[in-house]
């Protein structure tokens, strides 16, 4: 199906089940002939993955919120350029796992960064570039905190990343920050319970998607979002 890209995000605290949600829903999209192009953030494209690692990575010199925020928007502002404007130019969906609303809840909410700040980058940077629909995987935080554990156990990682190694009240605030975001954006932001069964979860986030499949290729507007594009 060819027609009008459209730009969802998920966004949710760690353990929400985001990347289970986003590789079940382009799989999904895909059967029904929806061209999809499924990527994450920080990170995306292969300098974007740089500045993930850079981002990410615990070291001994210390990195301030506000620096920390500036890699964020620095790794995303590649990764909108190089790859989510062209994909939706070409009419492609693009599924993405964390956005702008991410630094919102962990360095805004979780770090205390100043929204004016993150919201100027938000201008400057990106010109305002909003997703047409965000799905918040909401979940209670020592829920999502315990199933990142057990993962990363099963898993055998190694050292926890910088948000790894944070608090339950980091997590609360986080938590706390985007449920305010999707209390002042209701169009834009649909909360799904994330305690629900991954095959249910799906079927809830498939669900949200249904008005944009249903109007997909009859206009050529920037979405429910409203964003520049
Ligand atoms: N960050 C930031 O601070 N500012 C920003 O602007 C951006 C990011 C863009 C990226 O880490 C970190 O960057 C992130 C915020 C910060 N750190 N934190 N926290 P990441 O990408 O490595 O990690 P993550 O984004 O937190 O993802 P995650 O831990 O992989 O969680 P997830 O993708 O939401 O969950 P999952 O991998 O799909 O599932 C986790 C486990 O739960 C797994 O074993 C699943 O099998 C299980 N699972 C999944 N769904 C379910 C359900 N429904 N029921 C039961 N079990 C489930």
């Amino acid at each position: 199906m060819s027609g009008v890209g459209r730009f969802i995000t998920l966004e949710g605290i760690e353990g929400a089940g985001k990347s289970t949600v986003a590789a079940a829903l382009t799989a999904a999209l895909r059967a029904r002939g929806v061209s999809v192009v499924q990527t994450r953030e920080p990170g995306g494209t292969p300098l974007a993955e740089r500045l993930r690692e850079v981002v990410l990575q615990r070291g001994a010199e210390r990195l301030s919120a506000e620096a920390e925020t500036l890699l964020m928007f620095a790794s995303r502002a590649v990764h909108v350029d190089n790859l989510v404007r062209p994909a939706l130019a070409r009419g492609e969906w693009v599924i993405c796992d964390r956005y702008t609303d991410a630094t919102r809840a962990y360095q805004g909410g979780g770090r205390g960064v100043s929204a004016d700040f993150i919201e100027t980058l938000s201008r400057e940077v990106l010109d305002g570039f909003t997703p047409d629909l965000t799905l918040l995987l909401d979940l209670p935080v020592l829920a999502g905190l315990g199933r990142a554990n057990a993962r990363r156990k099963a898993n055998g990682d190694g050292e926890a990343d910088r948000f790894e190694s944070e608090t339950v009240a980091f997590f609360e605030r986080v938590r706390e920050r985007y449920l305010g975001i999707a209390a002042a954006e209701p169009q834009r932001v649909r909360v799904l319970d994330a305690t629900l069964p991954p095959d249910e979860l799906v079927r809830a986030a498939l669900t949200a998607l249904e008005p944009l499949l249903a109007n997909a290729g009859s206009d050529a507007g920037s979405g429910v979002g409203g964003g520049p594009r």
